[in-house]
């Protein structure tokens, strides 16, 4: 089996508050991630590369072994449940939460215990459906890959589930929360098989992140 351990993380807030971790787990990349092209990136450990992906597909890389080690959002891990990765270590970096939203004007006159049929647009599909599967409210689900907030504004959706952690966003487009989901934070995560095979050296690397995440 392949000597290098390979640790994937995506772009963005979850590499921004990664780095700091990492740093204090011992680990420094051979060049700044946040300036850099480069997909697979060197560490100050011979055997320790970074390797730089979109968020939703770190657990894809993980489940089937091309990254050993991945940093991932609670709220990717929800909607690739099943996946069949160890969840870890809960890192407490990148930190909001899931919720459903709606126009203020709907907010105000709403009561999430009268629900029994929902229109929501959202990229947390599976999410959203085992949500409200559980409470026996029906949905129709519209898929979308980004800029939910503006679903309601236009009438694609009557609602929204989406991360919120200022709630700027909603504000600044006249939505409010009404429910909670989930809290989210990043995880590391681990390749099963690999966790086997490369037991002492991941093993020592997951210590030293868990210590750091304290
Ligand atoms: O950007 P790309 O399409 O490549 O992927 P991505 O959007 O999934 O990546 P990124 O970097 O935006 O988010 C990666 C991870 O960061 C998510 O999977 C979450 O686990 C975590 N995270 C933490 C967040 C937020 N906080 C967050 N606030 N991800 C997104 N947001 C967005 C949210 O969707 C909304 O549009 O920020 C907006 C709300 O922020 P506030 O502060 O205005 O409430
Ligand atoms: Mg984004």
């Amino acid at each position: 089996m392949d000597a290098t351990i390979r640790l994937a993380l995506s772009k963005g807030r979850i590499l921004e508050e990664s780095l700091p971790l990492l740093k204090r787990a011992g680990v420094e990349p051979a060049e700044d991630p946040l300036k850099s092209r480069k997909l697979i990136l060197d560490t100050n450990s011979p055997d320790l590369k970074l390797v730089i992906i979109r968020a939703a597909d770190v657990p894809t890389y993980v489940r089937f072994g091309a990254a050993d080690l991945g940093i991932a959002g609670k709220d990717v891990l929800m909607e690739n449940e099943g996946d069949g990765l160890y969840e870890l270590v809960d890192l407490k970096i990148a930190r909001c939460r899931l919720m459903v939203a709606e126009p203020v004007g709907l907010a105000a006159r709403d009561d999430p215990k009268s629900w029994t049929r929902l229109r929501i647009a959202s990229k947390y599909v599976k999410t959203t459906q085992r949500h409200f599967a559980a409470k026996g409210i029906q949905t129709d689900i519209i898929k979308l890959y980004g800029s939910m907030e503006l679903a309601p504004l236009v009438g694609l959706s009557d609602r929204i589930v989406d991360l919120v952690d200022t709630g700027k966003t909603l504000k600044a487009n006249g939505l409010a929360e009404v429910e909670h989901i989930a809290d989210i934070s990043a995880w590391l995560v681990a390749n099963k098989a690999a966790m086997k095979m490369k037991h002492a050296r991941l093993k020592s690397l997951v210590d030293r992140l868990a210590q750091a995440a304290g």
